[in-house]
């Protein structure tokens, strides 16, 4: 392998003495055939001509936006011919050379970038946006290191599988200054995962110079931090990509483990086209473009005569000749006709839930926390492809011993402990469910998604929407308020996520439920969020089924019957209007358990609109922007005629949850319900 040794006080101090302190190319071929050398560079030229032709369309306005790889190719180009087709890959904004390399078509890839239905992404997301299973790629979404945790769980089921494969994931300098970055560079050195993390130094993140951006003088050195090989590796000299890469690949299918690289390159252009490249000194920029990794490539196979002048016009030619086709298939097309029908039911991967009955008719009596534990040791037995990860959960149980004993019947493999990160494990459950596995994460408590939130809103919520890849993942939220664990252990956060189109969340309030909504769950490969409100765990129990079941998701639950007025409600609100409402003789209502709140069930919210005329959401999450808001609206919308009085909900205060059990009891709805059910009733 060549690896540049550049003693580390002559790295990169700021971003100009790095640039002065690259030694000049040397390109060692090693015992690589006349072919792979000539395919390398055919490779390396296609994605630059692409480019040129790319430049002149944006200068006629024929494309948008435009981020330049110019100068940064062969990193692109070494990295995926070094690896297998069927390895992953998951690029980044400047890695064209990565598309091109796995012999994308170039009319899908240029209509991918127009937006229109050729494309990738059915025109709803823009350019190096989309994955394609077919070519192994796993494209970015705009947000900078979560294709990382994504990349650890395709390797974790690579590795699981014992397949023998690499994945491989790209990073700008810049980009891993974000703890997704670190986090899942963490996890992958901790489980052993065959993941190569590439680090583009090529100076700037946007306008903001390396000195400005890290600190170490080399990303090589970062390997050490997490206990990991790390080398740094000249960037421009395909060679050295392709052979670095190759080498520790093949190692790392026999021996699984993380390895970081650092390529040191140049970005040439501006971050993207408009943006410009004043801030970038001259000098810098004359010097790295003597370092052009294709001329000085071409210069280097020249002079050894593998390739002549002839040759070079026909790789030319032959690639002008498909670009011209492919933008004129991509130019031909128009943006899709829209429909708004087609747009909503790509949201949701395609499954139709055939609700299962219990086998037998044997039941046993289960507290709410033994019911979860049961749908999640009966999953894991349906499912063999179900991983289960979170922190703490394996040996010691959980804190919440809900997985305890799991390790002995199902192994460390499928239950997993994780380092205390939430960001890294979402994405490796994406990751998983690119490989057609299934993953529950554990949060330790609901507040703490918040670190893992960018993962679920962005990464497993969108994903079947924009390139049709289920998230087949399910988030357990132990939640809820009434413990006195002040504002950071009991949040009742549901409606963050309710807001958000892709996700399913349920919420249940009783032991059956709770066992047949996590086995649905667990089920559909949509993401789920699936609170359980942890002052029911050992406080409620029931007589439940031992099978297997499910409860058809979406569907709400009319657990008490009356006619004086509704309230809608789930999880503890459910026991809270049942508690109010025992004391309040004469009153007759029906109690709605919405059970599911994405989505929820409008057909027995309407029935028991308009049986009772009068209608109160109940909830703990707090007021403002709660679920009981959307209801409400909805039901102004639809059913302002079948009402004697307005909506009124009931909820929790507007402010962070305190501490002090009074203040707590203060905080919470329970103790104004009364009131205004008394307030409905009068209007
Ligand atoms: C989480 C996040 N923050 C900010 C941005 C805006 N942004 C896009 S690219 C970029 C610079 C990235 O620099 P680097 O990772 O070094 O990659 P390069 O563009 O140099 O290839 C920034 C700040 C983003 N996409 N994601």
């Amino acid at each position: 392998m060549i690896v540049v040794s550049i003693p580390f006080d002559e790295r990169q101090e700021n971003s100009i003495n790095f640039s002065l302190s690259l030694v000049y190319m040397n390109f060692d071929r090693k015992k690589y055939s006349d072919a792979l050398l000539k395919s390398l560079y055919s490779n390396l030229l296609k994605p630059r001509m692409i480019e040129e032709k790319m430049l002149i369309l944006l200068r006629q306005n024929k494309i948008s936006k435009w981020f330049s790889g110019i100068g940064q190719e062969a990193i692109a180009v070494g990295c995926t011919l070094a690896l297998e087709e069927d390895e992953y890959i998951l690029p980044m904004h400047r890695n064209l050379g990565v598309f091109t390399s796995r012999n994308m078509p170039l009319s899908r890839l240029f209509a991918q970038w127009q937006g229109t239905l050729h494309g990738y992404t059915k025109g709803r997301d823009r350019s190096f946006h989309f994955g394609s299973n077919e070519h192994h790629l796993v494209g970015m979404i705009s947000h900078l290191g979560p294709q990382n945790g994504v990349a650890n769980g395709i390797a974790l089921a690579n590795k699981l599988r014992k397949e023998k494969k690499v994945t491989l994931v790209f990073n700008g300098d810049g980009g891993t200054s974000e703890g997704d970055f670190h986090e899942a560079v963490n996890v992958a050195a901790v489980w052993d995962l065959p993941v190569i993390f590439i680090i583009e130094n090529n100076g700037y993140g946007l306008s903001t110079p390396n000195h400005e951006q890290f600190r170490c003088k080399s990303f090589a050195d970062k390997g050490i931090g997490y206990g990991i090989e790390g080398i740094s590796i000249n960037g421009n000299n395909i060679l050295e990509v392709y052979t670095a890469v190759h080498t520790l690949a093949s190692e790392l299918r026999e021996n699984p483990r993380a390895v970081l690289i650092e390529c040191r390159t140049f970005r040439m252009r501006g971050h993207e086209e408009a943006s410009g490249t004043k801030y970038v000194p001259q000098q810098l920029l004359d010097e790295w473009a003597e370092k052009d990794p294709l001329s000085s490539y071409e210069r280097y196979l020249l002079t050894e005569k593998i390739i002549d002048s002839d040759f070079i016009l026909a790789e030319r030619n032959k690639f002008k000749k498909e670009i011209d086709e492919g933008l004129e298939i991509a130019f031909s097309e128009n943006h899709p006709r829209a429909n708004t029908q087609h747009e909503l039911d790509d949201v949701y991967a395609p499954f139709e839930q055939k609700p299962v009955i219990p086998v037998s008719s044997t039941k046993t009596e289960k507290r709410f926390i033994d019911a979860i534990k049961d749908a999640l040791s009966l999953s894991m037995e349906r499912f063999d492809n179900l991983v289960l990860m979170g922190q703490d959960i394996a040996e010691y149980g959980g804190v919440f011993k809900i997985t305890e004993g799991f390790v002995e019947r199902f192994g460390k493999d499928r239950v997993r402990n994780t380092p205390i990160c939430e960001a890294a494990v979402l994405g490796a459950g994406l990751g998983l469910s690119i490989k057609g596995m299934k993953a529950m994460v554990e949060m330790q408590f609901a507040d703490f998604v918040t670190e893992g939130f960018n993962q679920i809103v962005n990464n497993l919520a969108k994903t079947h929407w924009r390139w049709q890849q289920c998230a087949d993942v399910v988030v357990r939220m132990p939640t809820g308020a009434g413990t006195a664990a002040g504002p950071f252990h009991s949040q009742s956060n549901e409606s963050w996520f309710f807001h958000t189109p892709g996700l399913k969340i349920v919420y249940p309030s009783n032991a059956y439920d709770a066992k047949g909504l996590l086995c649905a769950a667990l089920e559909d490969p949509n993401p789920y969020l699936y609170f359980e409100h942890k002052v029911l765990y050992r406080s409620i129990k029931e007589i439940i089924p031992d099978d297997y079941y499910t409860i058809e998701i979406g569907k709400a639950n009319l657990v008490k019957e009356g006619y004086d007025l509704s309230i809608v409600t789930y999880g503890m609100g459910v026991h809270w209007a049942v508690e109010i409402l025992s004391g309040m003789e004469n009153i007759s209502a029906d109690i709605l358990d919405l059970r599911t709140l994405l989505p929820w069930d409008k057909t027995a919210v309407a029935q028991t609109v308009k049986k009772t005329n009068r209608v109160i959401i109940l909830h703990e999450d707090t007021l403002t922007g709660g679920i009981g808001a959307e209801l409400s609206a909805w039901i102004n919308e639809n059913y302002f005629d079948y009402l004697d009085a307005p909506v009124l909900r009931v909820a929790s205060l507007d402010t962070p949850i305190p501490f002090a059990p009074t203040l707590e009891r203060n905080f919470l709805p329970k103790d104004r319900l009364r009131e205004k059910i008394e307030m409905l009733l009068k209007y």
